[in-house]
């Protein structure tokens, strides 16, 4: 974290003095804001680029934390809904992404929200990557994509936001369970976070990110008969609490790590996360002495993560957890390249959870961040 701020300040030094030409053409100058006058330097873009960007390069909580990437230009979010159909489209671009570039070289987008505009369930989600004439880009080139609920708090982490969607080159289409859904309410802000890479020798020049979002809302005169039941996603990490990157040594490894549930309720199913060269991802519950799910990746030839099963608990009622209940989440990586890969690793357990009494879970609403809010550093560069 020392590091990062010392870095930091150096980059708001070329800032103060980048903007001193324009203190002396006679414009109205700003105080320093140090977020922005940050972003603009890592960047390397001018001070107006820089000003017009409208986000918050600290939020950071999952995969971007503690690094600092190009941003990339003209990156912006586009939200529409289809009331007939109930679906909500998200659209992440245009995406330029040149050839053999890894995620550290690529300038990445801007981290984007997403105003929730009516109250209701959020269903399923539905990644695809498409060209500007809606031609099939592969899922290869996304490194990452994370929704983030600023409104509500991780029923496991408290000192987490909710992680509502997720997905990396394996494009895990988040399926719809009959019966639930993710509960949202008006104005909820949904945070967006991308990386992205390019690992093939083909470029791709405007790629968009498409997720869809199927939606049931909840009308007043609803009947009980099509109410549904809330799930909240849970994040089960081999970090625990911590920041899901974490470094790949070269060879064969295994990082494991617990979280205690704190609510009697029970999982519904249990997908995982990992990225390249990622094996195998088990989830115990230690205090029943139990595997929960064990899930083999498949990967192409040179280890690049292809997909990670889901194992569904909905046919026998769920996987029932009790308070109290100690998770373990293991997951296995056999890294080929010879060297450690900085940051290259995440093993996560995805599941739904639903509680026994949702009503407890209204406590982890809470008022979302003010965008610019630094103290959220505190535990992105932990
Ligand atoms: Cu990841």
């Amino acid at each position: 974290m020392k590091k990062t701020i010392a870095i930091c300040s150096a980059f708001v030094l070329a800032a103060v003095m980048a903007a001193v030409p324009l203190k002396a053409q006679g414009k109205q100058e700003k105080p320093v804001d140090t977020s922005k006058d940050v972003q603009g330097a890592h960047t390397g873009l001018d001070e107006g680029a820089a000003k017009a960007l409208p986000i918050q390069h600290e939020h950071h909580g999952f995969m971007q934390e503690g690094m600092h990437h190009a941003v990339a230009k003209g990156v912006t979010l586009d939200a529409k809904v289809d009331a007939v159909g109930h679906a909500i489209t998200l659209r992440v671009g245009p995406m330029n992404l040149p050839a053999h570039t890894d995620h550290m070289k690529m300038p990445q987008p801007p981290d984007l929200v997403w105003e929730v505009p009516m109250e209701g369930w959020l269903l399923a989600y539905h990644p695809r990557l498409v060209d500007a004439n809606g031609g099939a880009v592969p899922g290869t080139v996304l490194h990452h994509v994370a929704f983030w609920n600023e409104n509500r708090a991780d029923f496991l982490c408290l000192n987490k936001e909710e992680h509502i969607f997720g997905a990396g080159s394996e494009m895990t289409d988040w399926a719809e369970v009959p019966g639930y859904g993710y509960r949202v309410m008006k104005g909820n802000k949904i945070r967006i976070e991308t990386m992205m890479y390019n690992p093939t020798a083909t470029s791709y020049d405007k790629a968009y990110l498409e997720v869809v979002i199927p939606f049931q809302e909840a009308s007043e005169d609803a009947s009980a008969a099509t109410a549904r039941r809330n799930v909240y996603p849970a994040w089960m990490d081999v970090t625990s609490c911590g920041k899901s990157g974490y470094d790949l040594p070269a060879g064969k490894s295994e990082k494991t790590g617990t979280v205690t549930v704190k609510y009697d309720g029970m999982l519904l199913g249990v997908g995982g996360h990992l990225h390249d060269y990622g094996k195998q991802i088990v989830l115990q519950d230690v205090t029943r002495k139990e595997t929960v799910a064990t899930l083999d990746a498949t990967a192409d030839a040179q280890g690049h993560l292809e997909s990670v099963p889901v194992k569904l608990f909905v046919q026998q009622g769920g996987y029932k957890f009790a308070a109290n209940d100690v998770l373990k989440i293991s997951a296995t990586y056999d890294n080929p390249t010879g060297k450690l890969l900085r940051d290259g690793a995440m093993g996560i357990a995805v599941g739904y959870f639903v509680a026994a009494d949702d009503a407890k879970m209204a406590a982890l609403r809470r008022a979302a961040k003010p965008s610019h809010d630094m103290s959220s550093m505190s535990h992105a560069h932990q």
